[in-house]
C-alpha cells in the first residue's frame, strides 16, 4: 500500500524537512501532503521551496495563513518585499529572497484550502469515517470544510454555540477524519470515547525549537525531527 504522508507547520525550517524526508524514505506512489504555513518566521524559505518542487506530483498542500496573507499582498500590491517574506517574528532571512520571491508566490498561488481524501489503510478498519479532510486551521462541527471560508479554515476554530466555546477539534467527530496545523496547543490524536481518532494536529512548533511531525495516514505511524535551531 502506497503511503500518504501529512508534515506539519514547516515555516522555513528546510533542514529538518530534509531529514524528515530522509526518515519516510518516500518511495514511487507516496505522497507527502502539507497543512501549509511553508514560509515566515524560519530561517529559510527557498530551502523549503527547493525541496518541496524537488518532490514534483509526490507534493501537495493545502494553504495556511501565513500563505493566504502573502497571496492577498502579492494579489494587492502586485509585488512582495522582504517584510512580507520574514513575515511576523523578526526572522533572519537572506535579501536573495527576493530574487525567488515570485516562484514562491507561484508555487502556493491557486492552492486549495481544503483537500479530501479516502481512507485506506489498517488504522481505519472498522472505523467509520470513510474519507479525510487536510485544512490548516479547522473544520466547524456541522458545517462543510469546502462551504466554509479560507480565512475560516486556516484559524483555530471555536464552537460560538457551545458553553464555553471549545476548540472545534474537542467537538469534532466527523464525519470525516480531519489532520490539520496550525496550534501547537491542538498536536497530537483526539479520540472520542471509544478511542478512535477523529482529528490529528501536526503543529508542533519546529521553528520555536520544537520540532517538525508527519504522521501517515494509513497506519497513523509518527515521525519528528528535533529543531536543528534554538
Ligand atoms: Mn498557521
Amino acid at each position: 500500500m502506497a503511503s500518504t504522508w501529512v508534515v506539519g507547520d514547516i515555516h522555513g525550517c528546510a533542514v529538518e524537512l530534509q531529514q524528515l524526508l530522509k526518515e519516510i524514505d518516500l518511495q514511487d506512489g507516496d505522497m507527502l501532503l502539507s497543512v501549509g504555513d511553508l514560509f515566515h518566521r524560519g530561517p529559510d524559505p527557498v530551502g523549503v521551496l527547493r525541496i518541496l518542487q524537488d518532490l514534483g506530483k509526490q507534493f501537495d498542500m493545502v494553504n495556511g495563513n501565513h500563505e493566504l496573507v502573502l497571496a492577498q499582498r502579492a494579489q494587492v500590491s502586485g509585488a512582495i518585499d522582504i517584510e512580507d517574506l520574514r513575515g511576523d517574528g523578526g526572522a533572519k532571512i537572506d535579501e536573495s529572497v527576493l530574487e525567488v520571491a515570485n516562484e514562491l508566490i507561484a508555487f502556493i498561488a491557486e492552492r486549495d484550502y481544503v483537500q479530501r481524501r479516502p481512507l485506506a489503510g489498517p488504522a481505519w478498519a472498522g472505523h467509520p469515517a470513510t474519507e479525510w479532510l487536510i485544512v490548516h486551521g479547522c473544520v466547524l462541527p456541522g458545517k462543510v470544510a469546502e462551504e466554509m471560508e479560507p480565512r475560516q479554515l486556516v484559524r483555530k476554530g471555536r464552537c460560538q454555540d457551545l458553553p464555553g466555546e471549545p476548540f472545534w477539534h474537542e467537538h469534532w467527530q466527523g464525519p470525516e477524519f480531519v489532520v490539520f496545523g496550525h496550534a501547537q496547543s491542538a498536536a497530537g490524536p483526539h479520540v472520542d470515547d471509544e478511542g478512535r481518532a477523529w482529528a490529528y494536529g501536526l503543529d508542533t512548533g519546529c521553528v520555536y525549537g520544537n520540532c517538525l511531525t508527519a504522521v501517515r495516514i494509513e497506519d497513523l505511524v509518527v515521525v519528528q525531527v528535533p529543531a536543528a535551531h534554538d
